[in-house]
Formats: structure tokens, sequence, C-alpha cells
């Protein structure tokens, strides 16, 4: 262990902390710009500069290690200085903008500015020059606004091993983007939007649809429905002071009611239609491999998550026969609303206008898949983020915290906890076995035996398995078989799981693969930042709103089975391969 002194503070530190993280053990905070918890720093910024007694130079606090005997000074008047210098410097090349950006308010450069005390520009630049890259229908990038931290190009290669942004060209005239100037479209970038969620300044965001839905809205020949995926309800009172993990589903509900939505419904719902259609899928893979012992792709991966499903075709297109062909429940919902539902009100599909909330940047994206187009029209007309519903809500008005909660319409809007817990790192795979089991062995599993641990929490990569005992008649070739799960979040978590699939050194049945750090409720579209107490506050309280339900399992979902009785008859029908499933380019 290393004795050090920070600001006359004694602190003990392991080898190798830095002392940034000395300081933060010690309560002592230091501004940064550049670092991002758990990734490799990369010095970009200058904002942490420290004095250290004895050296010639300050030094960036994110990347020196702390040594034994070291005395290190964090806001001296040398320190202040230059660190008002630094950022004073950056903002006399950032062309901000700032009453009307995006960022207004919740921009970490307009924060830092106010924690120094900054009262002046003392420095003249040149701006960098505006360029905006609106080529996927998800993002949009402003090369103006950028103050080049590179955070995103950290996250995009590190944490989803994609690296579509780089570093480009030297001092006033870096860029960080594609390659030759190309925009996100033309590279491999899987439209996750993790570098938008990191992003301090304005300079990536969602591309935003709020006015295309106040248009809709206002529109009297349209009945505009809405959907809401299941982080939102976790993560939606953010934008409104609530402390990370706040559960707001009922004032949520309310909240779009009074936007003027004509039916308020729940992603949770066609999550349990999910659970039907992948479960079963599963079990038959697996009776015409054990059973039938016909050549069949497995293991077999989730499909709920659009950016995985891209990073699939672009990285592993000879893996896509083992995506399931299960629609993501987003798309399931869009389908069914525009046929069933649209049926049920006596109006045609094109009446009807289907809105998404979605804590993920690539929904908008998937929506306007030419797979997505099953209804006879689009089936999902428009994706907000969780930020822009929240944008939404102050527009017009609503005093958010002050509302009374309600419940979400029927029949399209009710779920079982199993649903609730999609939004979660192992989420999806834990609702699968909890239907999966009782379908397999005809016992109903012990309410207080529900969650499946190996697969919760923010481990990178998890396994479990499951041995069946004494099945049903039907699934009598399961008995003794060892079924074998797999779970990852962060699409480099998922590269090295496929790249040790392919080498043979690990075998599994089914996979869970989501692309954003801890699941949805960390996807690229929530309330900025999210760190992993963030992570684990929003899984905690998800997990509650699961445990706090009398219904846990998509099969027991009454809604559904109408849906099953009155529509597609039962899983796997045609009508349900025609609605529900889909196969994905190469
Ligand atoms: Fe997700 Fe899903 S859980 S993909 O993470 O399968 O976005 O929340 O809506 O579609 O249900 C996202 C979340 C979401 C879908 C579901
Ligand atoms: Fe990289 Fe995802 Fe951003 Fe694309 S959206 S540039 S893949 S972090």
């Amino acid at each position: 262990m290393l004795k050090v002194t920070i600001n006359g503070k004694e602190i003990v530190a392991g080898e190798g902390t830095t002392i940034l993280e000395a300081a933060k053990q010690a309560a002592i905070h230091i501004p940064t710009l550049c670092f991002l918890e758990k990734l490799a720093p990369t010095g970009a910024c200058r904002v942490c500069l420290v004095e250290i007694e004895g050296a010639r130079n300050l030094m960036a606090a994110c990347s020196t290690p702390v040594a034994d005997g070291m005395r290190v000074m964090t806001h001296s008047p040398k320190v202040r200085d230059a660190r008002r210098k630094v950022v004073e410097l950056i903002l006399s090349e950032h062309e901000g903008n700032c009453q009307i950006c995006d960022r207004n308010e919740d921009c970490d450069l307009q924060q830092l500015a106010a924690e120094l005390g900054l009262k002046a520009i003392r420095y003249q630049g040149e701006k960098a020059a505006s360029h905006i890259d609106d080529s996927t229908p998800a993002l949009l990038r402003d090369n103006g606004k950028c103050i080049k931290c590179r955070r995103c190009v950290t996250v995009c290669s590190q944490v989803q091993s994609v690296g579509a942004l780089y570093p480009q060209g030297r001092g006033f005239e870096t860029v960080i983007g594609p390659a030759f100037a190309l925009g996100l479209n033309d590279v491999a970038c899987v439209q996750c939007g993790q570098c938008a969620a990191v992003c301090p300044v304005g300079a990536i965001s969602e591309r935003n649809h709020v006015e295309d839905v106040w248009k809709v809205l206002e529109d009297p020949q349209q009945t505009v429905v809405v959907q809401t995926a299941p982080a939102i309800r976790a993560a939606l009172g953010e934008c409104f002071g609530c402390e990370p993990g706040t559960l707001v589903t009922g004032k949520m509900t309310s909240a779009l009611r009074q936007l003027g939505f004509d039916g308020v419904f729940d992603t949770n719902f066609t999550a349990d239609l999910t659970i039907m259609e992948e479960g079963t899928e599963l079990l038959m893979r697996l009776k015409k491999a054990l059973q039938d012992k016909e050549t069949v792709s497995l293991p077999m991966f989730t499909s709920c998550c659009p950016a995985w499903i891209n990073f699939a075709e672009y990285y592993y297109s000879d893996m896509l026969p083992n995506l399931s062909s299960c629609k993501s429940p987003q798309q399931m919902f869009g389908a069914v609303a525009k046929t069933y539902y649209a049926r049920k009100q006596g109006i045609r599909p094109e009446q009807m206008t289907v809105v998404s909330i979605m804590p993920c940047t690539a929904k908008k994206f998937e929506c306007q898949r030419q797979e997505m187009i099953d209804s006879s029209v689009q089936d999902v007309d428009y994706v907000l983020t969780t930020r822009e519903l929240g944008q939404m809500v102050k527009e017009a008005g609503i005093d958010f915290m002050a509302l009374q909660e309600s419940e979400m319409d029927a029949p399209l809007g009710l779920s079982s906890g199993a649903a609730d817990i999609f939004a979660n790192t192992g989420g999806v795979m834990e609702a699968a076995l909890r239907t999966a089991y009782e379908i397999v062995t005809g016992r109903e599993l012990p309410v207080k035996n529900l969650h499946v641990t190996p697969v919760t929490g923010l481990e990178g990569v998890k396994e479990a398995s499951i041995v069946i005992e004494h099945p049903v008649a039907d699934w009598s070739f399961l008995d003794g078989v060892e079924v074998k799960v797999a779970v990852s979040h962060g699409l480099a978590n998922a590269r090295s799981l496929i790249e040790h699939i392919e080498s043979g050194e690990k075998s599994y049945h089914f996979i869970e693969v989501m692309a954003c750090p801890g699941g949805c409720i960390g996807g690229g579209g929530q309330p900025r930042l999210t760190t992993d107490a963030v992570r684990m506050k929003r899984i905690n309280a998800i997990y509650a709103e699961d445990e706090g339900k009398l219904m846990r399992k998509s099969h027991e979902n009454e809604a559904v089975q109408q849906l099953y009785a009155e529509f597609l008859e039962q899983p796997l029908s045609e009508k349900s391969h025609h609605l529900l499933h889909t196969k994905y380019r190469g």
C-alpha cells in the first residue's frame, strides 16, 4: 500500500491507483471532461491537471498513478489558473449556440465553466466549422460542436469494439469522425448511440422526432397510439430531477395521456408475446437437434436488440441463421397494433400512427427497415428516446411530479413481471427460462425462486446451466439434458463470446445479447450520464417492478392468451410467422 497526501489529507492507496481515483476515495472532486469510468484514460482534455510537489509540470490526474510519499494539490492557484486556461481555450473554439442547443442546461462544458467560475474567455480563436452528419435515421453529429475529448472514440472502440469514430488530423485541424469524412451510415456503425450517451456537449445526439410527433397528434384523421419500452419507467424521472432508479410508470402513463395519445400501451405486452414465440422457437430447435437429429442452427441468439442485429449483419453474417427469427417487441407491437387492434377499433392500418418511447437510438433505425412493413404500412412510425419524451412533457407544460398515477390501456397495455425485466441485462434470458421451464416440466416455479441469479448483474459475460429433470411426455427427449445459456452486454463482450464459440472453447444452447452496457436501462437514449452506479439503481428498480406483480411469467398474460385465441392461433402459426417473425440480410 502507498501513502499519498492530497490537499493535506493522508490517503492509503493500492499500487496502480491513479491520482483521480485516490482523490475520489478521499471525497475530493477533480473535474474532468474526457474521463469515463472503467475505461483506459486518454488524458485528452487536460482538465484534471494537478500539482505534484517537486514535479516540474502539472500532471493529468486521470492517467498519473500515485507513488509512495507523493504530495498532490488539486486546487492550488497554479492548478486553478491552468484549468481555467484549458477550458477557456476549449470555449474559444466551440460554437455552442447554447440557448438553442439540445444540451442546454444538460451540458458538461457549461457546468464545468460554472464550476470554475469563468467570467470571461480571454482567447479569441477560430471556430471549428459545422459539419452535420445526418446519414443515419438514429443519430446527428455536428463537428462544429465537438470539443475533441474523445469520449465517443473510447466507447465506440473499447466498449462496442466497432471503431467507427476516430481522431484525424492534428492540432486545430483535428476532426473526430468516420474515416475520409464519411457519414456513419457509410461505415459499420451499429447506431447504438453509446457515443451520444457519453458526449459531454451537443456534438452527438439522437435524431430528434418530437416535431413529427406533435404534428401527428394534432391530425384529427389519425388514431395515435404509444408504446413504452420496459426501461423507460426506471429512468424517465431523471429528466425531472428524480434519483436514478425512481419508478415512474404511473406518472409516465398519465403524462402520455395528457400529451394526447389515443391509446397508452406497453412494449411489455409484446415482450410477453416475444417470450411465447421465442421460447417455442428455441424448444423446436432443440427438438429438431436432439430428438430428430436434424441439422439446426444452435446456439440460438436473442434478436430484440437492433444494434446487436446490425453488429451481427456487419461482422458475423455467417451466424445470422442462429438469430431467433422473432422481431423485437417494438416491432411485434407495431404489427399487432395495426392489424389486430386496428381491426378491433374499426380503422385501417393507414389511419393509425404508432409511436414508440425507447431508451435506444437504434430503434429509430429498426422501425424503418424494409423488413418491418407487415401490416401493409410501416408498422412503427416514430421512435422517441426517453430524453425526447422528457422534452415533450416539458414543452407541454406538464408538471410531471405532480401527476396522479394511472394505468395503461387494455389490451395492449397488460404485461407480466417477466416483461419488465427485459430492460436489464439477463432479463430476456430469465423471462424465457421462466416460461420454458414450466412448458417443459409442467411444474410451476416457486415464486420465491424466479431469479436466475448467475445471469443478473453487470459482469460482461454471464453463464448458467440447467439440468432438465422429469419433463412432460412431449419433451421427454430433454430428460437429463444440461441446457447451457450465456448472456452478454456491450458489443465487445459479444464479440469475445462469439469468438470463444467459433474456436470451440465454449458451447451453449441459448444466448442473450444486448448492445448497451447494462442492457436497455443503459441505452443510448437514456438520461445522461449513465455510470455503473446509475445502471445498478435502474436495474434494481426494474426487479422491484417485477417482484411487485402478481403475474410474473409471460405465459400467464391473459391479454396475450386472448390475442392467440382471437387472432394469431398459436405460437409459430402462419399468421405469427407473417407478423411477428422476419429474416435478416447478410
Ligand atoms: Fe429494450 Fe426490448 S427490452 S430491446 O432493451 O426487447 O430499446 O427497454 O423496448 O423491442 O420489450 C429497448 C428496453 C425494448 C424491444 C422490449
Ligand atoms: Fe460507435 Fe455506436 Fe456511436 Fe455508431 S452509434 S459511432 S457504433 S458508439
